[in-house]
């Protein structure tokens, strides 16, 4: 009998869904689905799947959009597939949003009338009406205080993985509970996007999992329990609210009867947790082993890679988070990514073509000339002020600018990764500028290891379902993985060795400089 595995990713903007045969000799992908949220639920009024209000740092959505675009999209799969060959499902959230429930929720779920949809049944269980999301940053206070609470900011991230921040979640319910403290009494269940979507599944409210746990400042990394004086900082009672955090490689139960009776789902069906979605992104892309690194190049940058064990010490520029192998992720976040280089090419007037062509007529190392460059404020390193700093580059020589970005780009992550531990033998590429193999070089000369790159769409809904593959096969990682994650061997850049020299020594003037910019 065929046998499915389905893996779900509820972002901020859309919820989708990749379908996978897991028959022995015929691994694949045999469908693929998505719903946009503004497009296809107007009535939230969500703009990108977002709520602004008046105040520019507070960012919130609807949990109950997600819940009816859930609904819709099982609707939409029913028809397509038979959802009964479905053995089980992972899923994906957009980390940090938090979802605020009422006592009376799990008594709903647990009486679910098949022939209603979700959203029509659950409306009355949230006692927050919106969920403030991982765009949110209200909450520099709670912070401050979150962290003086904890011993400082470096004890607090050497216990959870971060620095206090204030997307994560320990701040956003610190804050919650003090603005609003009859609603937040009122609130018998706190959830993330990810576990409230697997609570749907299986019909109960269940504990968040290690990974999307570590992106909360709320979860003892090492322990995998919760902290006691981050979780006495942010709310009172706050650790019955949340329930015991749970392993992400365990299934929860198995689909409810309402999924059953509503969708087609078979009662053997398992569930796994869902977790965050960069953790799931780094199954998605391959990342199970040590040495694994990925470099995303979209809006923002991010390095992120697995490691077995933590560091001796926590890098705060990094979020270390517990991966979907129940190891470890370090994930760093650049903002100046494509938009450094996207204002680097307005300047000079050029297409991407142009821009290709003015790296490739110029040499490795640029004549020494590089850039400090924030154009916007800068996550790493912490850049409140934004400022270009440029170093030797004649601002008239369009093409040293052009190669400059983004050798400088990739200089700043070579050390900032390092710092945090992570020091790639190989690295996978991904996002939007990853199509353009004149900055793909760029990478396999700095970082001097082979790039690849890898097809891939929605990695965190592969990587959901993936994880789901794992857990049922229960086999080692890379075996589940690997059949999904080929890398397009004739795309590979090998890191030309003439060049290590030129690129550690503009290392060290590369660190200088960003030292001094920091402490000027
Ligand atoms: P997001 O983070 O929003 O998902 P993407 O991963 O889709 O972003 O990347 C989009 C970015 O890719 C664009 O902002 C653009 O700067 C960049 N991009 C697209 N094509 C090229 C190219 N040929 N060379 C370099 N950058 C590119
Ligand atoms: C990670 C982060 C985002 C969200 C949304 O810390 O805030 O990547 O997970 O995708």
């Amino acid at each position: 009998m065929t046998q499915l595995v389905l893996g779900l990713d509820s972002s901020t903007q859309s919820i989708s869904a990749v379908v996978i045969d897991i028959d022995i000799d015929e691994e694949k992908i045999i469908h693929e689905a998505a719903l946009n949220f503004s497009q296809e639920f107007p009535h939230y009024q969500t703009e990108d799947g977002v709520l602004r209000g008046d105040d520019a740092t507070e960012v919130h959505a609807p949990p109950l959009m997600w819940v009816e675009a859930l609904d819709a999209l099982f609707m939409q799969l029913k028809d397509a597939i038979d959802l009964s060959q479905v053995v089980a499902i992972g899923g994906s959230g957009q980390q940090h949003g938090s979802v605020y429930l009422k006592e009376s929720v799990n008594a709903c779920l647990a009486k679910l009338d098949s022939s209603s949809p979700l959203h029509v049944q659950l409306v009355d269980q949230f006692s927050r009406a919106t969920s403030p999301i991982w765009m949110d940053a209200s909450t520099s206070a709670q912070c401050e205080a979150l962290a003086a609470d904890c011993g400082g900011n470096a004890a607090l991230c050497e216990a959870t993985g971060s620095v206090a921040v204030e997307r994560f979640t320990g701040a956003q319910i610190k804050k919650f509970a003090e603005q609003d403290p009859q609603a937040y009494q009122d609130t018998a269940h706190i959830s993330l996007v990810s576990s409230f979507i697997s609570s749907l599944l299986v019909g109960a409210i269940h504990g968040i999992d290690y990974g999307d746990a570590t992106g909360m400042n709320l979860l003892d990394i090492r322990q995998r329990a919760w902290h006691d004086d981050a979780v006495k900082s942010c709310g009172a009672q706050l650790s019955k609210k949340l329930q015991a955090a749970v392993d992400p490689r365990d299934f929860i139960g198995n689909m409810s009867k309402y999924m059953q009776e509503r969708f087609g789902f078979s009662a053997d069906c398992q569930v796994l947790p869902f977790s965050g979605d960069n953790p799931c992104s780094l199954v998605g892309l391959g990342l199970v082993e040590d040495d694994m690194t990925a470099i995303s190049l979209g809006t923002s940058d991010t390095v992120f890679g697995h490691i077995s064990s933590l560091p001796e010490t926590m890098s705060q520029w990094a979020h270390t988070f517990v991966a979907p192998t129940n190891n470890y992720m370090l994930l760093l976040c650049f903002k100046n990514g494509s938009l450094a280089r996207e204002a680097i090419r307005q300047q000079c007037g050029f297409n991407w073509d142009e821009f290709t062509a003015a790296i490739e007529a110029t040499d490795p190392g640029n004549n020494g000339g590089f850039m400090l460059p924030w154009f916007d404020t800068e996550i790493v390193p912490k850049v409140l002020t934004p400022g270009v700093h440029i170093k030797e580059i004649d601002e008239q020589n369009k093409a040293a600018l052009c190669r400059g970005v983004v050798e400088s780009q990739m200089l700043a992550m070579r050390l900032h990764a390092a710092e945090a531990g992570l020091e790639p033998t190989s690295i996978r590429a991904t996002g939007g500028a990853s199509q353009n193999a004149a900055i793909l070089q760029i990478m396999a000369d700095v970082f001097q290891c082979p790039v690849d790159v890898l097809e891939i769409s929605n990695g965190a809904a592969l990587g959901a379902g993936l994880r789901a593959i794992q857990a049922i096969k229960n086999c080692d990682w890379q075996t589940s993985v690997a059949p999904y994650t080929q890398v397009q061997a004739s795309l590979r850049k090998e890191p030309r060795k003439q060049f290590a020299t030129v690129y550690n020594n503009m290392l060290v003037a590369y660190t200088e400089a960003e030292q001094a910019a920091l402490s000027a």
